[in-house]
């Protein structure tokens, strides 16, 4: 048998495979003028994974940026605090029984002590809520739901709150990441795919009437940044931490990450974010949600023709990973 170069099986195995072969980056070297904390490489495990059942890692770390500030990975989360509670189930499938077909059904097998209490003489809302990956979800403060899969398979919830309006919702949005600090996950052949967020979420007062969603009314401020293959792609106008003429097809090893101190009352309701910017709507299509029966068995109340829900997320769905969303419900 004549021998083969090796790079020609390489391209190869790719054809055979139908998988796309592995894209590469260069990491520049130019100087960060934003006023974020720049890390560099990877981070240092420190939970192994919060979810072993689950099709990824979901793995949490610290990274020390050059200014010598120590950063969580890929988020500072209240998965393991178990005085914020988990939200109910629209669909999970590690849980039996919880894979619900359409939100009726999810509703009806509800149990009334998953109600929050926010005002003791408010009414019951209901939240339904697709998030990619992860979610924790507050009212006037108060916890009221985090997402009981952190990464994946992709699931959907019910949050379900007892609450006076006004009340102002407070969303923390994880896009999870396998290569911590590094904002990517494996895909086929590929080691540095970069991966992307999304959240949705359509909420009903007692009587069944819609009294909020998401759209481009919400504000949405993002927190995390990764990767970076330059850092003189970022720009910033305001408070809007812009990187939308960053490389966003693939990640590297040594690629950068940015990061900015989550206020410690983002949550409450007398939080001022007036200088944040407003959400991002996207599309079905580009979150990529068509193929997932945790989102397509509920169109009902996530594509509602009169009140369509509108996936949301700061400026850059890719390369952004940790992002506060913020609406008051009147
Ligand atoms: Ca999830
Ligand atoms: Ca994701
Ligand atoms: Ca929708
Ligand atoms: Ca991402």
């Amino acid at each position: 048998m004549n021998k083969i170069p090796f790079s020609t099986l390489i391209i190869l195995s790719c054809m055979l495979a139908f998988a796309a072969c592995s894209e590469t980056v260069t990491v520049t070297n130019n100087p960060y003028t934003g006023t974020g904390s720049v890390t560099q490489g990877a981070g240092t495990t420190t939970t192994g994974n919060l979810f072993p059942a689950g099709v990824r890692v979901a793995a949490l770390g610290t990274i020390t940026s050059t200014d010598n500030k120590i950063w969580s990975l890929p988020a500072d989360v209240n998965f393991t605090n178990s005085s914020f509670p988990f939200a109910s189930d629209l669909y999970n499938s590690y849980v039996s029984g919880h894979s619900y077909g359409s939100s009726a059904a999810a509703t009806a097998a509800l149990s009334s002590s998953s109600i929050v209490t926010v005002d003791a003489d408010g009414e019951v809302f209901t939240a339904y809520v697709f998030g990619d990956n992860y979610f924790e979800m507050y009212v006037n403060g108060v916890p009221v739901g985090k997402d009981p899969v952190p990464f994946t398979d992709f699931n959907s919830c019910i949050v379900r709150f007892k609450a006076k309006k006004p009340f102002t919702v407070a969303v923390k949005c994880v896009d999870w990441e396998e290569n911590l600090g590094l904002g990517t996950e494996v895909q086929g052949s590929q080691s540095n795919h970069i991966g992307d967020g999304g959240f949705v979420t359509l909420i009903k007062d007692a009587s069944g009437s819609v009294v909020g969603l998401t759209d481009n009314s919400w504000k949405a401020q993002t927190y995390y940044i990764s990767p970076i293959s330059d850092l003189a792609c970022l720009t910033e106008i305001g408070s809007a931490r812009l990187s939308a003429s960053c490389n966003s097809s693939v990640g590297a090893s040594n690629s950068y990450g940015i990061h900015w101190p989550v206020p410690d009352n983002w949550f409450n309701a007398t939080f001022d974010d007036s200088t944040w910017p407003t959400a991002t709507t996207f599309s079905n299509g580009t979150v990529g949600v068509d193929n997932k029966s945790s989102y397509t068995n509920f169109t009902d109340v996530f594509d509602n023709p009169s009140k369509d829900a509108m996936f949301i997320w700061s400026s850059n769905l890719k390369l952004d990973n940790l992002v506060l969303l913020r609406k008051k419900i009147v």
